[in-house]
């Protein structure tokens, strides 16, 4: 059972151990590496047989947080000490503090949506984006150029919204948490970071940062701080049943062939801290 912890916690230990299990995996030449969940992320992040699975769905929640099971699993296959840590980023807001210290994620990319310059992840000899949207085979940021991170007050807002999600089912859902947690309707606080990272972030590739699995991390926190407060029970995800095209609480999230009921309580896998 994994723990996981805010980037601002680490020990320098804890932070150097994630960094090599992440170049491990993406080192290794098959099977699920890093650039599988690129890969796997660009291909979902659209409709897939007419299902938005990861996106502009209910299933934006479950489908993530599968998919950083996965992450987190294939992670500690390479290292069992591993877990995923999260960027709360209502509490950590510099572009220079954590995650983004040049031990850890490294800094902002140059001039505005430029190479990243400094830490692990700087240049394509120490990262190399291989599947990509672009062209850039470096790792690009553009911090703070659109929007601002989501306040704390933000989070407050969409943790108080009792409905999980409501028809119609996607980014035009007027009411429910979801759409807000996920940036179609105000605060919108997921879609915010990425665009206020910017570079890859801002892409269809954008797990290709690994801030990614960090700030999905966060999200996936906030959902479970919700069903803390509002339940873990199957009835506390919306649809229930009898939507087409739509993930309904016992359908199954592809292409990881689990149901979206079996991800809500993550409890025997893994809790934060
Ligand atoms: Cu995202």
């Amino acid at each position: 059972m994994g723990t996981r912890k805010s980037v601002a916690v680490l020990t320098a230990t804890e932070k150097s151990n994630f960094v090599a299990a992440v170049k491990a995996l993406k080192a290794q030449s098959s099977g699920r590496n890093y650039d599988w969940f690129v890969r796997t992320h660009m291909t979902y992040f659209n409709a897939v047989n007419g299902h938005n699975y990861a996106h502009m769905s209910p299933s934006f929640l479950p489908w993530h947080r599968q998919y950083l099971l996965l992450l987190e699993n294939a992670l500690k296959a390479i290292n069992p000490a591993v877990d995923l840590p999260y960027w709360n980023w209502t509490a950590n807001r510099s572009t220079t503090g954590a995650p983004f210290t040049s031990d850890f994620m490294g800094g902002n990319g140059a001039d505005g949506n430029g190479p990243v310059l400094s830490g692990p992840f700087a240049g394509s000899t120490r990262w190399r984006i291989n599947v990509s949207a672009t062209s850039s085979t470096s790792l690009r940021r553009a911090m703070t150029l659109r929007g601002s991170l989501p306040t704390g007050s933000d989070v407050d807002t969409v943790l108080g919204v009792s409905t999980y999600d409501v028809s119609p089912w996607g980014s035009s859902s007027g009411s429910g948490m979801r759409n807000r947690m996920e940036g179609g309707l105000s605060p919108g606080l997921h879609g915010r970071v990425h665009n206020w990272i910017g570079g890859h972030m801002a892409q269809v590739d954008s797990p290709n940062d690994p801030v990614f699995f960090l700030h999905h991390c966060n999200i996936d926190r906030l959902w479970s701080a919700w069903q803390n407060r509002w339940g873990y029970g199957a009835d506390r995800y919306l649809p229930g049943g009898g939507v087409a095209n739509v993930v309904d609480v016992d359908e199954v999230l592809e292409p990881f062939g689990v149901t979206a009921s079996s991800t809500l309580d993550h409890r025997g896998s893994y809790t934060y801290a």
